[in-house]
């Protein structure tokens, strides 16, 4: 396989600072080399799509902040993504913080259109990432990111790369979430996506989870994109993050559900993000998103 990773250092999305460094950490954590190990023949953006610099940005409407920078390079991350999907390429997307899906999604979803596709989502995150500068209570727009791809809310963010629904919300799985806004909550069950919390994986135990969120996807997709955020996992295993919740995946199960995604042989790209080296223990979060990435393209132990 080809794998391009593309990189999108902006960290504009989140309240906290830091995730701009991510790219980084997961390159010093040996993503090329794991990607190459496997047998993969692998492309690089580097040095990356250029972000704009968050000291000289203007934070605009407080409900949605620092929309326009955020909307500027996410524009240029959907071009990059539709061109490694045009060139045969796994596109592997490294942020910056939630945000930057909104250009990767835009970008797939205007891949996928163009050739009568059909395609999902399964976000790997704690949180829904379904609010809109309506429902959010913090206006940061990394919570707002799933939501805008699947219709709702800022027309710039809906209509970014192009003015039509990027994403079907009936082919979108969440897993791993443990906490939502009222107002996204409410906004998730109209769109009716389908949602495991943590709770439904311990009910179920993560192997039978996997092969549940797998099969819905089989019978719904020809493709599917995995965005994983680094905070689904339990701060235990990934304390750098901007957002650390308890209660996360463990390391076991965080590998088992790569492993089984990858096996089903849907997948056709994925995100990694919200890695903060500023809030990390000794890059542990950047090993642990690579050790993520290994299994996603097809690592196992035997
Ligand atoms: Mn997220």
């Amino acid at each position: 396989m080809k794998v391009r990773i593309i990189e999108l250092p902006l960290d504009f999305g989140a309240s906290r600072r830091g995730s701009d460094m991510g790219p980084s950490a997961m390159r010093l954590a040996g993503l090329k080399e794991t990607v190459t190990a496997l047998g993969h023949e692998c492309g690089e953006n580097f040095p990356g799509i250029p972000a704009p610099v968050f000291e000289f940005a203007e934070e605009g409407d407080p409900r949605v902040k620092f929309l326009a920078p955020i909307v500027e390079a996410c524009s240029k991350l959907a071009a990059e993504t539709e061109k490694a999907l045009e060139e045969g390429c796994f596109p592997l997307i490294l942020g910056g913080d939630h945000s930057i899906a909104i250009g990767s999604l835009s970008g797939l979803g205007a891949f996928y259109k163009k050739r009568g596709l059909s395609w999902g989502c399964l976000w790997i995150d704690a949180h829904g990432d379904f609010n809109t500068g309506d429902t959010s209570p913090s206006g940061n727009i990394h919570g707002m990111i799933l939501a805008a791809a699947c219709g709702f809310g800022r027309p710039e963010l809906t209509g970014l790369y192009g003015d039509f629904v990027k994403l079907d919300p009936g082919s979108v799985a969440l897993a791993g979430v443990r906490d939502l806004d009222p107002g996204e909550r409410l906004l998730m069950r109209q769109a009716g996506l389908r949602v495991y919390t943590m709770a439904d994986i311990d009910r179920r135990g993560i192997a039978a989870a996997a092969e549940e969120i797998i099969s819905f996807f089989r019978e719904k997709v020809d493709r599917l994109h995995v965005s994983v955020d680094m905070d689904a996992m339990d701060p235990m295993i990934a304390p750098g993050v901007g957002i650390p919740l308890s209660g996360g995946f463990s390391y076991r199960e965080v590998l088992l559900l790569s492993e089984e995604i990858a096996a089903s042989g849907l997948l056709g790209s994925a995100d990694i993000v919200e890695v903060n080296p500023v809030l990390d223990v000794r890059n542990q979060t950047a090993g642990m998103a690579v050790e993520i990435a290994g299994r996603l393209l097809g690592g196992k132990i035997y």
